[in-house]
């Protein structure tokens, strides 16, 4: 790892710990916050990582972190793609250029990684839950000193467990302080009503007019000794009846709304958190942020494309991988590029995806069809059950979700979708090791909690052909759940627009016969199988090759000829190993009483942290060098036998 020392500055320098940044006057926060977010930008610009998110929270998290008595006070970050400046601040400094490096810090928030890290994070919207319940066992433990603080941005606050953590907390007693980190953008651009209502609030000018003269007083609170809280709550109610009237969300849900207050103003911040300190029960700050605040070219540019630009030139602002299709092409872009094709020939298409509209691609087909996209908001249970209504109707959902999230979404594939038999089409990206987004992000487990559904057929591309086939298969006939995963990154074909074809559900394509040994792969490891043999052929040794395809229905045809003809037959998969295609394998042969030796390769049962997709691979052993080593060791074996 390289071991590039990066400018910290004078404040910055001298600062390990959030006790030596309370160390410092009011006075010096902003200096502080402008060495951080240069901190930030010098290693992000080289290393890569989310960036947005994290300059735009700078002045919260110094303010947070000089204020509270962290990690006494209970901070916890949603998602925590923003946490960059908290991890800085709080010990990693030093370590930071490893984020999200194989062996280095993760890229996000992680108990295991330092105390300060009060929640593991990764995907969005469980902070409130987390918190309330921090602060309800602050309670049951009688502890009446403890702040919870949870930050959650408006995209976050889309998804159903927000609202669900607020409805609880509402009725609940206790020291929770969530703030809204309101930068008007998710990754893309956020959408919905909550978006509408809380821009409302924040451009009211009689509200806002109002709130000024209410804050000048409850600046002052605290000097108001024990009857601080009432007149606090008499100062509130004042401006939020009159302007506000009875409808302010989070009033309703028995919060205490303050803000909205301009989020990179550190004096202000600080003021009004040492106040809140001071307010018991559930209260929401309003904070609103800009992200890429203080780098302009992330200013002026696209947000969605400085939420994780990649690597790029910190004097310029050249991003030095932009997006656009490349050759071979991401998967999501051949996703994202065949729908348009098959939406043009089918009317009743459409796309929907939670949240994840460039990510996915679909940015494309909302360009150029917006009326049959739809981006729903970081809500995957929606999404599902949105598309279980729709196709209902005879419409087709493509309803594209990572494979990581659909885990969100379990209920809704199995209750709205799969025992009605609807003909949703599921096109899970980010399926297997997706690299240095790590643990909480791999779409390790689909192939598992999928293949025991009823009724849904599960199928992974090799390539991209097998892809557009799947797709087009998907929407061809009515055939009831159709799930379809692929991986994160590049494909194979630089030539990768084929005519379309129907495929044959469960059938598998044969790639080449062998001797002794077959691998059946599902997916893209199939490409590595392709690579092993040929290495493999170099030395004498052939093996018999099928990209299956489908991991459900299995083509038990083809796997009878299999199981006759080769003795030993390797799986693998970029799936876990418990209970997925390769126990679909063992399934097969033990039910059929045959005595075939089944090598399984796939993710072991373990969380895998972030590295490279290719130092992730090779440490599970799904790539050609472990498939080459598997073979020989069977042929090694199997001679030892004989001879013996
Ligand atoms: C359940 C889930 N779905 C999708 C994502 C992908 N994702 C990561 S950050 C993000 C946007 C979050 O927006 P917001 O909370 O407003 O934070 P911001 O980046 O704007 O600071 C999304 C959709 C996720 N992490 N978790």
């Amino acid at each position: 790892m390289d071991n590039k020392k990066y400018k910290q500055g004078d404040l910055l320098s001298k600062i390990n710990t959030p006790e030596d940044l309370r160390k410092l006057d009011k006075t010096q926060l902003p200096q502080l916050s402008k060495e951080l977010r240069r901190y930030i930008v010098d290693v992000v610009s080289e290393k890569g990582g989310h960036f947005g998110a994290s300059l735009g929270v700078v002045e919260l998290t110094v303010a947070i972190h000089y204020i509270f008595n962290t990690p006494y006070d209970q901070l916890v970050w949603d998602v925590g793609h923003q946490a960059y400046g908290h991890k800085i601040l709080t010990g990693r400094k030093n370590q930071f250029p490893t984020n999200r490096k194989y062996k280095g810090l993760s890229g996000f928030p992680k108990r295991t990684e330092s105390i300060y890290d009060t929640f593991g994070v990764g995907h969005s919207s469980t902070s409130i839950s987390a918190t309330l319940g921090m602060s309800l066992a602050s309670k049951i433990k009688k502890n009446t000193t403890k702040q919870h603080i949870a930050v959650i941005g408006d995209g976050a606050m889309t998804a159903g467990i927000a609202f669900e953590g607020l409805n609880h907390a509402g009725a609940e007693d206790t020291n929770l302080l969530v703030i809204l980190n309101d930068n008007c953008m998710s990754i893309d651009p956020a959408v919905g009503a909550l978006k509408e209502y809380l821009a409302g609030i924040s451009t009211s000018k009689i509200y806002n007019k109002a709130r000024k003269k209410a804050w000048k007083i409850l600046g002052k609170i605290s000097k108001f000794g024990p009857n601080a809280q009432k007149i606090a709550k008499k100062v509130e109610s004042g401006i939020k009846t009159t302007v506000l009237g009875e409808s302010n969300y989070f009033e309703s849900l028995n919060f205490r709304y303050f803000g909205p207050i301009d989020g990179h103003n550190t004096e202000h911040l600080t003021q009004i958190l040492e106040d809140l300190k001071n307010i018991h029960g559930p209260k929401i700050l309003h904070c609103i942020t800009e992200k890429g605040k203080g780098y302009e070219f992330a200013e002026e540019g696209n947000p969605t494309q400085w939420h994780a630009p990649g690597l790029f030139n910190k004097e310029t602002g050249e991003i030095l991988a932009p997006k656009k299709i490349i050759s071979p092409p991401k998967y999501q872009d051949v996703f994202g590029e065949t729908i348009i094709e098959l939406a043009k020939i089918n009317n009743n298409i459409i796309g929907v995806t939670p949240a994840m509209l460039s990510g996915s691609s679909l940015d494309k087909m909302m360009d150029e069809m917006p009326e049959r996209t739809y981006d729903v908001g970081i809500a995957e249970q929606h999404a599902v059950t949105f598309s279980a209504g729709m196709a209902t109707q005879g419409i087709i959902p493509f309803c594209n979700i990572y494979s990581t999230f659909i885990q969100r979404a379990y209920d809704q594939v199995i209750h709205d979708v799969a025992i009605q038999n609807l003909n949703v089409v599921f096109c899970l990206d980010r399926g297997g090791l997706v690299g240095a987004d790590g643990a909480t992000h791999h779409g390790a487990f689909d192939y598992a909690f999928l293949r025991c559904i009823p009724n849904l057929i599960v199928s992974a591309p090799m390539d991209e052909h097998d892809l557009r086939n799947l797709m087009y298969t998907a929407q061809k006939k009515t055939r009831g759940p159709f799930s379809i995963r692929y991986p994160r990154g590049k494909g194979v074909r630089n030539e990768w627009r084929n005519k379309m074809e129907e495929l044959t559900i469960g059938k598998a394509k044969k790639i080449q016969v062998g001797k002794e040994i077959v691998v059946l792969s599902i997916g893209h490891p199939g490409n590595f199988v392709k690579q092993a043999s040929k290495k493999l052929e170099k030395k004498g040794i052939s093996i018999g090759h099928y990209n299956m395809i489908f991991v459900k229905p299995l083509d038990e045809k083809t796997l009878h000829s299999v199981c006759k003809k080769y003795n030993n037959i390797i799986t693998i998969e970029d799936g876990c190993l418990k209970g997925g295609f390769g126990s679909s394998i063992l399934e097969f042969v033990s039910e059929n009483k045959y005595s075939n030796q089944v090598h399984r390769l796939g993710i072991p049962d373990r969380f895998i942290d972030h590295g490279t997709q290719e130092e992730l691979w090779a440490e599970c052993g799904i790539n050609s060098t472990a498939i080459i080593k598997e073979v020989e060791s069977i042929i090694q074996k199997s001679q030892i036998s004989q001879a013996g």
